[in-house]
């Protein structure tokens, strides 16, 4: 990768169920990528790519900063 940015929030959340990954819309991810331990927080409910992981998975306070990757319809 020619540059690198910063962590990044990616659509999921374990907010309504602790351990139970879901996107936004409820629906299951059907897919993971968490980095080796993760995720580690009771009280971190958001996902996150986390740089010194790679930009593999972490779970993560929804409250920090992040860049995000959204997915749109036009
Ligand atoms: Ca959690
Ligand atoms: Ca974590």
């Amino acid at each position: 990768m020619a540059q690198r940015t910063g962590n990044i929030w990616i659509d999921g959340n374990d907010a309504a169920r602790e351990g139970t990954w879901l996107y936004w819309t409820g629906e299951p991810l059907g897919f993971s990528d968490w980095y080796p331990g993760q995720p580690n927080h009771r009280d971190a409910d958001c996902l996150e790519m986390y740089r010194s992981f790679d930009y593999r998975w972490d779970d993560y306070a929804c409250s920090g900063r992040r860049f995000f990757i959204c997915e749109s319809r036009y």
